[in-house]
Formats: structure tokens, C-alpha cells, sequence
């Protein structure tokens, strides 16, 4: 494909990426406008840079006709909440979406990765509006707590680094990190009226 074809290609993917966070982030603001603790604490969105999707391809042995349907994470959005029991409810809103047709969820929350990662994936189809007509395109949505994306993304970066092979002494740590950051969604979720009042409190002052 030349780097024509490949931006034919991601255009719906990109459209997709950017619709869902107006789309997310719009639900945030509900939130706000109620007074109410929003399960959303921010959204990012991205499309995955050629050279990693084809990297992917030569990782898992897809040929390039079938990447549309075995990569489900070209579109990918990232839901980050305050608390673990915000996750749950981010995913019961996105079951409830009629715009969502959801085709896999990968639960590695409570089935963590090997590396530490912990995080809720939803693979959906997702509708976009195309010149020829609508085209359903896969989207993955990862919704994880503050400190699940602090250590995802210190870990993605080590990874990068080493291209994969980290040192066992690095990995061992960012297992122990992985653990700690475990612990602080705990303690969190053990003060979080505590820290929903004060929120809501501090919002007001604010707004006045
Ligand atoms: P990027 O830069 O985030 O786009 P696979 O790629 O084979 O591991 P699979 O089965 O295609 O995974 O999908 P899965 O398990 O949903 O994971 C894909 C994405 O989840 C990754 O995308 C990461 O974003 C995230 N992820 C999964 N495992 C880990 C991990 O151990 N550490 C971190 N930091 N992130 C992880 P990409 O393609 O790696 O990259």
C-alpha cells in the first residue's frame, strides 16, 4: 500500500477517533452540569501510526487484507477515571450506547497481565459516515483508573527503550510498581465519599 492508499484507509479510523471524543468528553460535561461525580476523569484518542499497525501485522502474522478485521486497536480510545468502581460504570454506559456495537470485552483487571498491566478493553463497531456510505470500524476503548494509566504508560515507554525486552531487574520493578499503584486504587476507593464530597464542594467554590 502506498502512503495514499494507508491514509484512505485510516481516514474513517481517524474520523471515528475524533467523533468519540467529542462524544465522551461531552458526557463528562454532563456530569459536570449535574453536580455530579463524573466516572470520566479525561479522554484521549489516537490512531495507530502506520509503522506500528504493520509491526503488529508481522507480530501476529496477519496479512495486510485481513488487518482491517484482526487489528482492533487501530482506532483506539482511552477512558481514565479517578476510581476502580468508575470503570464499571464507564463500561455499563458504553453497553448502553446505540452507537456502540460491542464485539469483545477483555477484562485484564481482574485477570492482570503477566507485565502488571491492568485494564478494561471494550472492543466495538463503531458506525462512520463515509462518501461511499456507512462503514463500521473496529474501536478499542480502554478505561482504566489514574494510576492503571501512570504505570501503562511509564511501562509502554520502558518497552519502547528496550524494544521489548526490558531488563528482569526494571521488570521486577514495575511489577512491585504495578502492586503499589494496585494498593493506591484500593486506599482511594476506601476515602472515595470522602473525596466525592470534597469535590463537589470544591466545584461550587469555584463556580462561584
Ligand atoms: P499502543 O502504542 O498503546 O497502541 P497485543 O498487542 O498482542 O498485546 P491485543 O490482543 O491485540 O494485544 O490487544 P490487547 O490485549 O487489547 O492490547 C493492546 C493494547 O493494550 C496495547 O497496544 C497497549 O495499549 C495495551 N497493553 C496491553 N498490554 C500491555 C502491557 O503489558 N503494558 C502496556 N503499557 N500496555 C499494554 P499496543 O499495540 O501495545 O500499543
Amino acid at each position: 500500500m502506498n502512503y495514499q492508499k494507508w491514509e484512505q484507509f485510516l481516514s474513517p479510523y481517524k474520523q471515528a477517533v475524533e467523533e468519540l471524543k467529542v462524544k465522551l468528553k461531552g458526557l463528562r460535561s454532563q456530569f459536570e452540569l449535574e453536580g455530579e461525580h463524573s466516572p470520566i476523569e479525561f479522554v484521549t484518542g489516537r490512531v495507530k501510526p502506520i509503522a506500528s499497525i504493520l509491526d503488529k501485522a508481522r507480530r501476529k502474522n496477519i496479512p495486510i487484507e485481513n488487518i482491517e478485521d484482526e487489528i482492533q486497536d487501530i482506532a483506539g480510545l482511552r477512558i481514565m477515571c479517578q476510581f476502580v468502581d468508575d470503570i464499571k460504570t464507564v463500561v455499563k454506559m458504553l453497553r448502553e450506547r446505540h452507537d456502540l456495537e460491542i464485539v469483545e470485552e477483555r477484562d485484564y483487571i481482574n485477570h492482570k497481565k503477566d507485565s502488571g498491566y491492568r485494564s478494561y478493553h471494550v472492543v466495538a463497531k463503531y458506525p462512520v459516515q463515509t462518501f461511499k456510505g456507512l462503514k463500521k470500524i473496529l474501536v478499542e476503548i480502554q478505561i482504566r483508573t489514574l494510576a492503571m494509566n501512570f504505570w501503562a504508560t511509564i511501562e509502554h515507554s520502558l518497552n519502547y527503550k528496550y524494544s521489548g525486552n526490558i531488563p528482569e531487574d526494571i521488570k521486577l520493578r514495575l511489577q512491585r510498581a504495578a502492586e503499589a499503584a494496585y494498593r493506591l486504587d484500593e486506599e482511594m476507593s476506601q476515602i472515595r465519599e470522602e473525596i466525592r464530597e470534597a469535590q463537589v464542594i470544591f466545584s461550587r467554590k469555584t463556580e462561584s
